[in-house]
Order: structure tokens, then C-alpha cells, then sequence
């Protein structure tokens, strides 16, 4: 374990040289302040917005249990019903709360019919736990129906997150909910509003839009707030609460399909203090836009006359994530306490659209990468039509089987996988950096996701990345980034976690039609690092039996 408590064996931590040079002039204030409205930057026991999370956590000692059961039925969140598939028969699913440190214990049943299903905490680093980490086909076999699994990890970062079903395009069709782990932050707040779930939203359900494999993204006709919309006048708008003169914190996650959202609230602007996982220099900003599975936490004073105020939120448009039925800006609906009701008659701030990122986000704990040994390793997405519709990295698709995850290869003391796996082994030990050039040749930008790390973002642009100056000094730090159409980015991480690791597109079809690579990293530590894998090898036993009892069963796509 690398929790060490003491504030002296954290200053050890850092000298050592397992994890990512901490810039030494950021020395840690992890005094013993505690964290209240007005000290947020503390934590408590030792621990702040300044100590470095890969190389310390607490350790509380504590768990959290939480049950979701995943089944279908049939529901509105837009005024318009249709099936869904949901978690506790709610939209989104509850939020799994914790505290930085904590142990979460969230036991899974599936209740569907005829689907399996495989939980993914988002973001989550799962240090030495890569069996917990829900993805069918890499880390486990898929949950068969009427079977569950428990899944236990702890919580080495703290923040904003979001989990969803990694079975095929499954969590596009309402396998969401979202995560909070409670923490220090860099800028002081009041109230803490919770997380906010927001996504495009199709009236037909996405599995059957993926039968047609679309080349093209297909059309959207709402998108979601807090899982409620209005559509033609039908469904109603999200309402969220300001208490006036208070500084609330509001945490925003992006757990769309295809559409980069493009957010602001009328008359207040954002002060930015997290993306991803990563707490962040604070800045200011009267709109934001998120990359599917990307989050920012924000603060918002409610310093402005009590009245009601629209939450704009638009989408990237144009060919970038497809037509969206929804042509206004009128997301939600934040109330100050005391405001009649009533839908808000307030002004927008200009908002933008398009498919890309934020830029300029300065990561608060200063850390760089170690220096690249050779030339990044280039993965090259494209899109091939050919025969169908197949996303490919380096000329292929990945193409898992839910029978045989990765594990069970390494199990096996196997590390070369079948081709259309996709695997690319990291051999090196710990503190090995490893650098790759993704050089998208596709005609869609693609929020880029991995699995296991937050990974450092060293280059970043339009054209060929082959040959660029790489910024290894405290780059953006996060778990997903956009690579733009025509463009590439350079990402680099350090494998100090043994395991099989997805990196992908997050855009459901993509990754459903093959864009994405897995990690094996430390492939002969891999089973020495993750402790006890019999629920591993039962849940592969009870889903092999279930697919056998299927005639000419087929699981329709990348399984992933
Ligand atoms: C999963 O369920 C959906 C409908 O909910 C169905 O269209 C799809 O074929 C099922 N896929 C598999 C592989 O079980
Ligand atoms: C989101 O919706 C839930 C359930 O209605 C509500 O309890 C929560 O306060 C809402 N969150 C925000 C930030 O509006
Ligand atoms: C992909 O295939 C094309 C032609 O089929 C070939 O020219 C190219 O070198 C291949 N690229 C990689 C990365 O293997
Ligand atoms: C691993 O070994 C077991 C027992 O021999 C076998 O049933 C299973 O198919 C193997 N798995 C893989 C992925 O090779
Ligand atoms: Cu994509």
C-alpha cells in the first residue's frame, strides 16, 4: 500500500522516485487545519489540496456499501416514454458518496432478461485492484442475469465522477449514476450542490440505432439535466437551488452519447476548480464545454437579485456530434430561494459550439512527467467503410470476448492475446513512463478515455503530431481528452499500476465499432498486485454457462 499517513512519511513518498516529479518549490501544506466553508484547501489528518494523490491518500478505514440492481422498464425523462435500462429503477442512478480514502463496497445484481452487464467506476485509479474495474471482456466476464458481483475498491482520489455499464452501448440507454468523493478543493464554497448528470438523449433506444451502424452521428432530440428535460413542450426543466450570498459548489459531468456540451448560467459566472479528477488553478469563465465522460467542478456565487436564471446548454453541432432536434439553449432552471416560480426571462452570455476541449487548465499539485526514452508510440484512429462501419486503431478494430477477459489470459500466464484484442504490453516496472502519439485520421474529433491513470497531456494540436516539442512541465493532467479530427494529441503515463487497461473513444458507437487499445502493463505482477480472483473466475464460470444456454448467441459488437 502506499498510504502513509504521517506527514514526514509523505515528504518520503515524494522523494522517492516511484511516483511523478513533484516541482519542489509546491511544498506541501498538509498541516493540521481542517477543511470548513472557508478552508477548503485542507483536508484533515494531514492531508490537502496540495498533497500529491498518486503518491498519498488517507487511509480511513472506513466502507461504504451501496446495491444497485440493474433491469429495464419504462420511463419518461423528457415527457416522451420509452425502455430504458436504469439502476435502482431511478434516473441517473444514485450517487455513490464517500470520502477521500474511503472504501467503496457496491454490490451489483442483474435483473435484465437477456443482457449481461459490467460496471465501470469512472476516473477511479483502481490501484491494484484491476479486477474491480468493470470492463466485460478485459477485467471480468460480464454479469450474467440473475447473477451479481461485488465490487470493492477505495477512493485514492477525490471529486467529481460518474459510473456506467461498459456492456456494449448498454449506458447509453440509462446505465448511469454519479460519484462524489468528498475532499479538499481550491477555492472556498458554502454549499456543495452535488453532482449533475448531463447528456444527449435519443427517443429510440440505442441499441436499435446501433443495428443500422451509423457512419454519421444520428440525430439527439433532448438533452438531459439532473435526468429530466423538456421536449415539445412535454417533461419538465431540472430546478436547482441558490441560498443568496451563498458560494455554491456544482459538479458537472458529462455522461453523454455523442454531443460535447457547451454550458453557462445566465448573470453568474463559473469559477473552475477541478476537471476530471484533478483539482486545478481556479479560474473564471462565463461557459464551459465538456467532452463525453469528462467533469468540471465549478463555484457559483449567488450574488445577483433573487430571481430565476436559465442553465444554457448547448451542443458542439455541426458535423461534429450530429444534428440535435433541440435548437434552444434552456437546459435548467437554477431558483434563488425566495424567487416566485416561473420559467427565468434572463440574458445568456454569448455560448460557443464545437467539438473541443478547454484549454489552459493548470493542475494545482505541480507534477511532471519523466522524459520520453524514444519517440511516443503512434496509435492511428481511423474509420474504414469499407465493409460496414469499423473504427480501427493501427488497422484494427478491438473485438473482445466476453468469455475470455484479458485477466484470464494473465491468469493463465498467457500476455500475448489474440489480435483483435488489441493489447499492447508496458513491460517496464514501476516509474516506467510510457508516451503515445494518437493521430486521429478520422473524420470525428473523439473524447479519448484510459482506464487506471490520469494521464499527462504533453502535446496537443492539428496536423501530424510526429516530431512535436512535448511540455513536460506540469501539463494538463486528466483521465479524458479530446483529439481533434485532422489532429493528435501526445498523452504519457506512468505504470505504477499493474493490469489491463481500455483506452478508448468514450463515444459509445465508436468504441462499439472498435476504437480502442488495451494496456497490459506489468503483465508478470499483474495476479502478485490484485490478491484474491476467485469471484473473478466464478463470475466467468455463471456468464460461459449463460451464453451456452443461448442458441447462436452473439454479442453483436465490440463488447465493449
Ligand atoms: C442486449 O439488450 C438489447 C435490448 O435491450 C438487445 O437489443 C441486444 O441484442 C442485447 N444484446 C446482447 C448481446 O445480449
Ligand atoms: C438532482 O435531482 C435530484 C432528484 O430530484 C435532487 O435531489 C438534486 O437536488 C438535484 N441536483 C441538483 C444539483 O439540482
Ligand atoms: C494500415 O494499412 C494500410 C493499407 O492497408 C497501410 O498502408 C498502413 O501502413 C497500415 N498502418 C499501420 C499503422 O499498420
Ligand atoms: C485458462 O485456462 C483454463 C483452464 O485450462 C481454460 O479453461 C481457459 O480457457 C483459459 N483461458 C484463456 C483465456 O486462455
Ligand atoms: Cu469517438
Amino acid at each position: 500500500m502506499y498510504s502513509l499517513p504521517a506527514v514526514g512519511a509523505c515528504l518520503l513518498a515524494l522523494a522517492s522516485s516511484t511516483f511523478a516529479t513533484a516541482i519542489p518549490h509546491l511544498a506541501e501544506r498538509d498541516s493540521a487545519c481542517t477543511n470548513g466553508p472557508s478552508t477548503r484547501s485542507c483536508w484533515k489528518d494531514g492531508f490537502s489540496v496540495s498533497t500529491n494523490p498518486y503518491a498519498k491518500f488517507p487511509d480511513t478505514g472506513k466502507t461504504f456499501q451501496y446495491h444497485l440492481d440493474v433491469s429495464k422498464k419504462t420511463m419518461a425523462f423528457d415527457g416522451v416514454s420509452r425502455e430504458v435500462q436504469v439502476f435502482n429503477g431511478q434516473y441517473p442512478g444514485p450517487t455513490l458518496e464517500a470520502d477521500w480514502g474511503d472504501t467503496l463496497q457496491i454490490t451489483v445484481s442483474n435483473s435484465l432478461p437477456d443482457n449481461g452487464t459490467s460496471i465501470h467506476w469512472h476516473g477511479l485509479r483502481q490501484l491494484n485492484s484491476n479486477q474491480m474495474d468493470g470492463t466485460n471482456g478485459i477485467t471480468e466476464c460480464p454479469i450474467a442475469p440473475g447473477q451479481s458481483k461485488t465490487y470493492t475498491f477505495k477512493a485514492t482520489q477525490y471529486g467529481t465522477s460518474w459510473y456506467h455499464s461498459h456492456y456494449s452501448v448498454q449506458y447509453a440507454d440509462g446505465l448511469v449514476g454519479t460519484i462524489k468523493i468528498n475532499g479538499p478543493a481550491t477555492a472556498n464554497y458554502d454549499i456543495d450542490l452535488g453532482v449533475v448528470a448531463m447528456t444527449d438523449w435519443f427517443h429510440t433506444p440505442v441499441f436499435t440505432i446501433l443495428a443500422s451502424r451509423p457512419a454519421a452521428p444520428p440525430t439527439a432530440q433532448s438533452v438531459l439535466y439532473n435526468g429530466t428535460s423538456v421536449y415539445n413542450g412535454q417533461g419538465k426543466y431540472g430546478v436547482t437551488t441558490l441560498t443568496p450570498g451563498k458560494k455554491h459548489l456544482l459538479r458537472l459531468v458529462n455522461t453523454g452519447i455523442n454531443a460535447y456540451l457547451h454550458v453557462s448560467l445566465d448573470g453568474h459566472p463559473f469559477t473552475v476548480i477541478a476537471n476530471d479528477f484533478v483539482p486545478i488553478k481556479p479560474y473564471t469563465t462565463t461557459q464551459l464545454v465538456l467532452a463525453v465522460g469528462q467533469r468540471y467542478d465549478v463555484v457559483i456565487e449567488a450574488n445577483q437579485p433573487v430571481a430565476n436564471y436559465w442553465f444554457r446548454i448547448g451542443t458542439g453541432g455541426g458535423q461534429c456530434d450530429g444534428p440535435n432536434e433541440k435548437t434552444d439553449t434552456q437546459g435548467a432552471i437554477f431558483s434563488y430561494v425566495g424567487a416566485p416560480s416561473g420559467n427565468p426571462t434572463s440574458t445568456p452570455y454569448t455560448l460557443s459550439t464545437g467539438c473541443f476541449d478547454e484549454t489552459g487548465l493548470v493542475p494545482f499539485v505541480a507534477l511532471n512527467p519523466g522524459s520520453p526514452a524514444t519517440a511516443p508510440t503512434e496509435l492511428d484512429l481511423t474509420l474504414d467503410v469499407s465493409a460496414g462501419v469499423a473504427w480501427k486503431v493501427n488497422n484494427e478494430s478491438i473485438l473482445i470476448d466476453w468469455t475470455k477477459p484479458t485477466l484470464q489470459y494473465i491468469e493463465n500466464g498467457t500476455y500475448t492475446l489474440p489480435k483483435t484484442d488489441n493489447g499492447i504490453t508496458i513491460a517496464g516496472g514501476v516509474d516506467t513512463w510510457t508516451f503515445w502519439l494518437i493521430q486521429n485520421d478520422s473524420p470525428l474529433p473523439h473524447p479519448i478515455h484510459l482506464h487506471g491513470h490520469d494521464f499527462y497531456v504533453v502535446a496537443d494540436g492539428t496536423g501530424s503530431g510526429t516530431g512535436v516539442a512535448l511540455n513536460l512541465q506540469n501539463p494538463i493532467r486528466r483521465d479524458t481528452h479530446t483529439v481533434a479530427n485532422g489532429g493528435y494529441i501526445v498523452i504519457a503515463f506512468n505504470s505504477d499500476n499493474p493490469g489491463a487497461w481500455l483506452l478508448h473513444c468514450h463515444i459509445p458507437f465508436h468504441i462499439s465499432g472498435g476504437l480502442g487499445v488495451q494496456f497490459i502493463e506489468r503483465p508478470t505482477e499483474v495476479i502478485g498486485a490484485l490478491g484474491d480472483l476467485s469471484g473473478f473466475n466464478d463470475g466467468c464460470k455463471t456468464w460461459t454457462a449463460f451464453e451456452n444456454s443461448i442458441p447462436g448467441f452473439s454479442q453483436g459488437d465490440s463488447g465493449l
